[in-house]
């Protein structure tokens, strides 16, 4: 058995110099994410399921557990004493974390709380994080290739945490009554090509052309290239992209006629969940360029995604730049 603690540890990340920050880091994201899993089991006997009165950045009610998760990792993050910034779905600001306003070197994005929808009726959830390193001007917003790692928490019917920090892609399991993650997958790689395709199909009236051409393809009924897919999909980005992770194929957000810029958000959703795939051997794009390669203009900026399989993703791709 090996902990998450020994395995950083041994993979010596960011070396030479900065081995003990990532330590340092993933230590925080742990304890916060342990600290949500735990409010996550008891939400339907206290006040956390249902809706505060407050509207986020993008205009979504904020529910209770949002609210909770984003307190608990920006709590995380207050005294590391090496990141200096925290960006959050939950924070039309970026938070000067009052410990390191100086001194610290890193910021942390996140997406405290996934899929909060889910909540009500005991379905998935999701953490992601993204940790990038501020330049000597304190620039923090940099394309994903330059992330120096992220990751996600699945609060499932277990809770895992799986991360990369350019050496591979490793999922954990929390083991509840030790209370630490446990190595459960190591080197994670996506297949070439899936079977599944993971869309909200309720939005086709207001895709374009040539995205409906897509999901028509993948309906088709062709033996050879394992056609039709299958649809899956949960409402959690952590948990659609985990299965495709593991099982191959493709997720889609793509954006619409009337937004095209899509839903996802690219600093805590798209690039660190790019990152991971990429790592594992898969592909993430907007349909027309890689996601890793977007220099971001604001935080809270919105991209189309299309994440998974290799060929999947091209298949996609090559439909989507059809004149
Ligand atoms: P938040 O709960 O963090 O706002 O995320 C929800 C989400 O961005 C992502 O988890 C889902 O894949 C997607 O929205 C679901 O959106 P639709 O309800 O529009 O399908």
């Amino acid at each position: 058995m090996v902990s998450l603690t020994r395995h950083i540890f041994e993979q010596q990340c960011f070396q030479p110099d900065g081995a003990e920050e990532f330590f340092t880091i993933m230590n925080r994201i742990v304890s916060g994410g342990k600290r949500i899993a735990r409010d996550l089991r008891q939400a339907g006997l206290t006040d956390g399921l249902g809706l505060t009165d407050t509207r986020n950045v993008h205009g979504e009610q904020v529910r209770h557990m949002d609210a909770r998760a984003n307190e608990l990792f920006v709590e995380a993050f207050q005294d590391s004493g090496i990141v200096q910034l925290v960006v959050s779905e939950e924070m039309e600001e970026p938070f000067p974390v009052a410990a390191a306003k100086e001194t610290g070197k890193y910021a942390v994005f996140f997406d405290p709380l996934d899929g909060s929808s889910n909540i009500d009726v005991n379905a998935p959830l999701g953490s992601i994080f993204s940790i990038h390193c501020l330049d000597p001007n304190g620039r923090f917003l940099k394309p994903g290739c330059e992330q120096v790692a992220s990751g996600y928490l699945l609060y499932g019917t277990g809770t895992i945490l799986v991360y990369t920090c350019g050496a591979g892609v490793h999922q954990f399991t929390l083991d509840p009554v030790v209370g630490e993650f446990f190595l459960s997958a190591l080197n994670v790689q996506i297949p070439a090509r899936g079977k599944i395709y993971s869309v909200n199909e309720g939005n086709r009236y207001k895709w374009s052309k040539n995205m409906i051409k897509v999901i028509d393809y993948f309906h088709e009924n062709d033996k050879e290239t394992g056609r039709p897919y299958a649809a899956r999909y949960t409402g959690c980005l952590v948990a659609d992209v985990h299965r495709i992770l593991l099982k191959g194929g493709l997720y889609l957000y793509p954006g619409e006629v009337r937004k095209p810029e899509g839903k996802l958000r690219l600093m805590y959703e798209a690039a660190p969940l790019s990152f991971v795939v990429e790592q594992a051997g898969g592909l993430g794009s907007t349909g027309v360029e890689r996601i890793s390669t977007i220099h971001p203009k604001t935080p809270h900026q919105c991209v189309p995604l299309i994440i998974g399989s290799r060929e999947d993703v091209e298949t996609t791709e090559q439909f989507l730049s059809r004149k």
